[in-house]
């Protein structure tokens, strides 16, 4: 029964993150909406509700985004390298200016003419860049 209970709450919050993808090629994108999105997310990853995300909490949504039909691909994914490359400050957790930071950093990258749109000209440029 607890199992039962378990898997469904597991395949809710799956159901929820899947909507944070931020997939590249599909439609202009906005910065605003890569801010919002990855706080979004980081809302997500932050279990306990205590403003940083701790390494425990990092591989849980891991667990969670590798359970997504398209693991969570886009600008916004989650990489096994992702919680060392955002701790910029090495405190060992993660804020939210933290996560939202390397997004932003790789959506300044595709938005070329700094318009605060990432057009899809300029997407299929920075794919070749970002994995
Ligand atoms: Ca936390
Ligand atoms: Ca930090």
């Amino acid at each position: 029964m607890t199992k039962m209970i378990f898997v469904a709450l597991l395949s809710l919050s799956a159901a929820t993150a899947a909507h944070a993808g931020l997939e590249l090629g599909q439609r202009p994108i906005t910065r605003t909406e890569v801010a919002t999105v990855a706080k979004k997310q980081f809302a997500e990853m932050d279990a306990d509700k205590d403003g940083s995300v701790s390494p425990d909490e990092f591989q849980r949504y891991r667990e969670v985004q590798n359970a997504q039909p398209d693991q969570g691909r886009g600008l916004t994914h989650i990489g096994r390298s992702w919680f060392d490359k955002c701790d910029t400050n090495g405190d060992g957790k993660v804020s939210l200016s933290e996560a939202q930071a390397r997004p932003l950093g790789l959506f300044d990258m595709a938005d070329a003419n700094r318009d605060g749109v990432a057009s899809l000209s300029e997407q299929s440029l920075a794919m070749l860049f970002i994995k």
